[in-house]
């Protein structure tokens, strides 16, 4: 009886993990990547209504903002590697993005959605 409650948990949890609902980004960007402070990539392109996947990498904190576009911005500081912050741009145009605690040393990146 055991072993058939083991197999049922075993099956639930094999179907659990197929069927969660995948979500795909456009785009991951590493904040931190390599020991750095830059957004990598930093210059990317996507189509509105897509979502671009920020994930925190080396010397955090980080966070994103998106210039004169607080709606679209996470400022709240991220300081655990491997938290993510996602951002849907549903309208096409040009961004210009930072991070708050880095700007000045360069961490900054361009968005076009097209
Ligand atoms: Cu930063």
């Amino acid at each position: 009886m055991m072993k058939f409650i083991s197999a049922v948990i075993v099956a639930t949890l094999s179907a659990m993990i197929i069927f969660l609902p995948g979500i795909a980004y456009a785009v991951d960007v590493t904040m931190g990547s390599n020991g750095n402070l830059v957004f990598s990539p930093d210059n990317i392109s996507i189509t509105a209504g897509e979502t671009v996947h920020f994930v925190n990498g080396m010397l955090p904190p980080h966070n994103i903002i998106v210039e004169g576009r607080a709606d679209l911005s996470r400022e709240s500081l991220m300081f655990t590697p491997g938290e993510s912050q996602d951002i849907l741009f549903a309208d096409a145009g040009d961004y210009d993005f930072f991070c708050g605690p880095h700007q000045g040393a360069g961490m900054i990146g361009h968005l076009h959605v097209e």
